[in-house]
């Protein structure tokens, strides 16, 4: 329901207002999960959401092809395994790298051997760095679709305890949020910018809409307080818009059953419109 909570909120006429030649691939087709038995408790619904992040993955790896902006609209996290690995291996076939800008509350570095919930969601950035199950691994080629160096989380304020220590073993660079508290978001973004464009073709952005504090933002399945301000949000889209360097946006996490009268979506289409070229003046 996150995509068209999205197309309510009028994205699709924003970005044409931006100037933007704009083709909705229409939605990946996936089976209710209230008609499945989530199989394996320690990952829910694993070979479904596996099956949908290879068709995400081709339908990426294609739009490249076609010459075309990826902008993917979730859905629940997991399916950056899919949109991640398609943007890696066009990239990869060109002989290039590419970087990984996450902005998320959580770290979502969890493996089934250490989620206490077994969500598949909270598990994408470890199978893009080669950790956790073959399934999401193992999508379009096996090796890690990321290098550690220009992999980037932001906004973080809420890690499983055996989380952080794979966190810490990964190798990525974290801003926290009292990174942010402390540096401001422009110092913040101009050193993620730099990891992760560094020796890179560019970077893909993978926004989590809970990184937001819930108040902007009361439509995610995990809020967590203490998040990003309206501003500071806008902020970091448009220092990424400035950059030149983003490959492909996604923005997950929208539920628009526990929205009120559509604001995540609404400010969804603000950030995304920033992060492709909207300024206030
Ligand atoms: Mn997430």
């Amino acid at each position: 329901m996150g995509p068209s909570a999205l197309r309510a909120a009028g994205l699709g006429a924003a970005l044409q207002g931006l100037g933007h030649a704009v083709e909705d691939g229409g939605n990946i087709s996936v089976k209710n999960p209230e008609e499945q038995h989530f199989g394996d408790k320690r990952a829910k619904y694993l070979s479904e959401i596996a099956g949908i992040c290879h068709d995400v993955a081709e339908r990426i790896t294609r739009t490249l092809e076609e010459d075309f902006f990826p902008v993917s609209l979730g859905g629940d996290h997991s399916m950056a395994v899919g949109t991640v690995a398609g943007i890696s291996k066009f990239h990869q076939q060109r002989g290039q790298s590419v970087g990984l800008i996450w902005i998320d509350a959580h770290a979502d570095m969890n493996t089934p051997e250490t989620s206490p919930s077994g969500n598949v969601h909270g598990m994408p950035f470890a199978a893009l760095l080669g950790f956790g199950p073959q399934a999401l691994t193992g999508i379009l080629g096996d090796a890690a679709k990321i290098s550690s160096q220009r992999a980037v989380l932001i906004g973080v304020r809420d890690m499983d305890s055996r989380e952080k220590k794979t966190v810490k073993r990964s190798g990525i660079h974290v801003f926290t949020m009292r990174d942010i508290d402390e540096q401001g978001m422009r110092a913040v973004m101009e050193k993620s910018l730099s990891l992760a464009s560094d020796g890179a073709a560019g970077f893909i952005v993978s926004l989590d809409m809970d990184v937001m504090d819930p108040i902007e933002a009361p439509g995610v399945g995990t809020p967590v307080q203490g998040g990003l301000t309206f501003r500071e949000a806008h902020l970091a889209m448009e220092m990424i818009a400035d950059s030149g360097r983003m490959l492909s946006l996604e923005l997950v996490e929208i539920n628009p059953i526990i929205d009120i009268m559509n604001k995540t979506a609404i400010l969804g289409v603000g950030l995304i419109s920033s992060a492709l070229g909207k300024k206030i003046l």
